[in-house]
């Protein structure tokens, strides 16, 4: 299931973790990484690459090309699995969790002899880890801290994109079968969250029986939980559940509507029918009274039974979008095709994969009407940036701008927001880029007071367009900053600086509840991929949805305005 570039990326990310683990060669372990994220982030199929085509894989070298094409003829990497052997399971779980690297949670194991999570948070209540050197009272806190994000992120829950990718493949699978009169996808996938439980798959059809055989037979099923003539419920090999439900093609409407939800969406509109002495339910509306049927066959017209417009599924979370609807003022949501440009990308200058002119043309290939380009900036050390290598790019991407016709290319940098809010470079030498984005890449756990003037000095400097990834949170592995983001949002308003909704699926921050804050104060926004390959282009469609689920509109995001507007925008007063 998936890109077989997943796995692969999965399995050399566990050698590199193993390895630190061990206390092996730091370098050897960083390579390994490397490799991984280079494997992951590669345009072509390995599984489609001889070893001479592995080769040519940004750091992969001999000896990685061997493990890859070992993995593609058996299906296992030996050395991964020898490597596990020798170190406990527990202590691989430990490392997953946020603030506690490798070095350290192999010295939890060696000194305390701690090897599971429950151990982990007996010893921090029992305050046995502070007297550990490279531990204090504050590395405690952190630790659990991240426990809480790890056993959220635990509840079996996982991200929008990996869920989609199951999904658009197994929706292609069922649409072939003959007798589908439709096929999609519901449920929390539909209304794009951030994480999902489980796969809600419908179909419309007479008969039900060919489609849950053939959901069971797939080869990604590991697993059938049950299966009946309403619905058959399986368990794919990476341990996702999928519920299929095959409706009658007339009821297609109202069972769309009921499986999209959400619960407490569903609950209103039922509500809304009593009201209008209607019963709704999955298999229709229906007239309270005589029983008899309504209409059930689209969703548009039993949403206008209502009197409500269609609501977007993104929209469908009860935060008002009944209210809304009966009033006729529903937002003009935000669209992919609204998309202008991506204004947060790198290339392998930094930490980027792919080439500069490999990035242009990708982007291009989206039919973008401008692109900005914004490797790290000095103050992240290892990226090794200096005033001679980002001038050195700008000439390329000057000389790159007439390359594409339709599309033109903004130079910029993301900026690293320093402990006390200021920069890497001063006021003079950014006011050359055509884009400054600014965002938090350290000193994660200053004090509310420090995070929040640090936050509001960044978005104060007139150079300043974007602040990236405000929350700086990582879905599932690392919490958000604990800043006072209304005081952020505030200032944002006041100065003009616009905040990103980062694409990445383990990023998506802005969060959908902060966009909604936040455009209450009058923010605009910046929906970007943070591209490090050109296969992270089309994460747009994650930033999207969560923009949509913000309940914006074109008015609100800039990457959606005409260059002449966005230039003025990004020329802020004061600059
Ligand atoms: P998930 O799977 O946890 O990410 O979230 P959903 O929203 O996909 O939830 P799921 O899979 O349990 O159910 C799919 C949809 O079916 C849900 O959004 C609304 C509808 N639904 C399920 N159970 C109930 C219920 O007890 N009452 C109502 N009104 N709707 C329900
Ligand atoms: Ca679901
Ligand atoms: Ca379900
Ligand atoms: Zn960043």
């Amino acid at each position: 299931m998936g890109r077989a570039n997943d796995q692969v990326e999965a399995l050399l990310q566990e050698y590199a973790d193993l390895i630190a683990i061990r206390g092996e060669e730091a370098f050897k372990a960083r390579a390994y990484e490397k490799a991984a994220r280079a494997v992951g982030g590669y345009p072509q199929d390995v599984s489609t690459l001889d070893a001479k085509a592995l080769l040519e894989i940004p750091n992969v070298g001999k000896s990685v090309a061997d493990k890859i094409v070992e993995y593609l003829r058996t299906g296992r990497m030996s050395v991964v699995e020898k490597a596990r052997t020798s170190v406990p399971a527990g202590v691989r779980e430990l490392i997953a969790i946020p603030g506690l690297g490798p070095r350290k949670a192999m010295l939890l194991h060696e000194e305390l002899g701690i090897s599971t999570v429950d151990q982990l948070v007996d010893a921090i209540h029992q305050e046995r880890l502070r007297d550990l050197k490279g531990f204090g009272e504050r590395t405690e806190e952190n630790i659990l801290r991240g426990i809480s994000v790890l056993q959220h992120a635990g509840e079996g829950r996982i991200l929008v994109s990996a869920a989609m990718d199951i999904a658009e493949q197994l929706v292609a699978e069922l649409s072939e079968i003959p007798g589908c009169v439709r096929c999609t996808y519901a449920g929390s996938l539909r209304r794009m969250k951030e994480t999902i439980g489980d796969v809600d798959i419908l179909v419309a059809a007479r008969r039900s029986a060919p489609f849950m055989e053939a959901l069971a037979g797939l080869p990604h099923t590991a697993e059938v939980i049950a299966m009946g003539r309403k619905k058959t419920s399986v368990r794919t090999v990476t341990g996702l559940q999928v519920d299929l439900r095959v409706l009658p093609p007339a009821s297609w409407g109202a069972g769309l509507q009921y499986f999209t939800g959400s619960k407490a969406h569903n609950i209103r509109t039922r509500e809304l029918a009593v009201r209008h002495g209607l019963k709704l339910s999955e298999y229709g509306l229906f007239d309270a009274e005589s029983g008899e049927s309504i209409t059930s066959e689209t969703e548009e017209a039993i949403y206008e039974r209502l009197g409500l417009p269609w609501i977007p599924p993104t929209l469908r979370e009860d935060r008002g979008e009944i209210a809304a609807g009966l009033r006729g003022e529903l937002p003009e949501l935000v669209t992919e095709k609204d998309i202008r440009g991506d204004l947060h990308t790198h290339t392998d200058l930094t930490d980027g994969l792919a080439p500069l002119e490999d990035m242009i043309a990708a982007a291009a290939a989206r039919g973008y009407a401008y692109y900005a380009v914004t490797d790290h900036a000095p103050n992240l050390y290892m990226q090794r940036m200096t005033d001679e290598k980002i001038l050195a790019q700008r000439e390329r991407v000057r000389a790159l701008d007439g390359a594409h016709r339709e599309m033109r290319l903004l130079h910029g940098t993301e900026l690293n927001i320093g402990p006390d809010g200021s920069l890497d470079w001063p006021d003079e030498f950014l006011a050359d880029f055509d884009i400054c984005v600014a965002s938090v890449h350290s000193h994660f756990n200053q004090s509310r007071r420090e995070l929040t003037r640090r936050l509001i000095r960044a978005c104060e400097n007139p150079y300043v367009a974007v602040i990236g990834h405000p929350t700086t949170r990582r879905i599932g592995k690392r919490p958000g900053i604990d800043a006072d983001f209304d005081e952020v949002f505030k200032a944002c308003a006041r100065a003009g600086t616009a905040l990103e909704i980062n694409a990445h699926p383990e990023r998506l921050d802005l969060r959908d509840e902060d966009i909604l804050r936040a455009k209450e104060y009058g923010v605009k926004f910046a929906v970007n991929s943070d591209a490090h390959a050109t296969t992270h282009l089309p994460y747009m469609r994650y930033g999207l949805a969560t923009a949509q689920r913000g309940w914006l509109t074109t008015d609100d995001v800039i990457n959606t305005w005409p260059l002449t507007r966005l230039r003025r925008f990004l020329r802020k007063k004061g600059a």
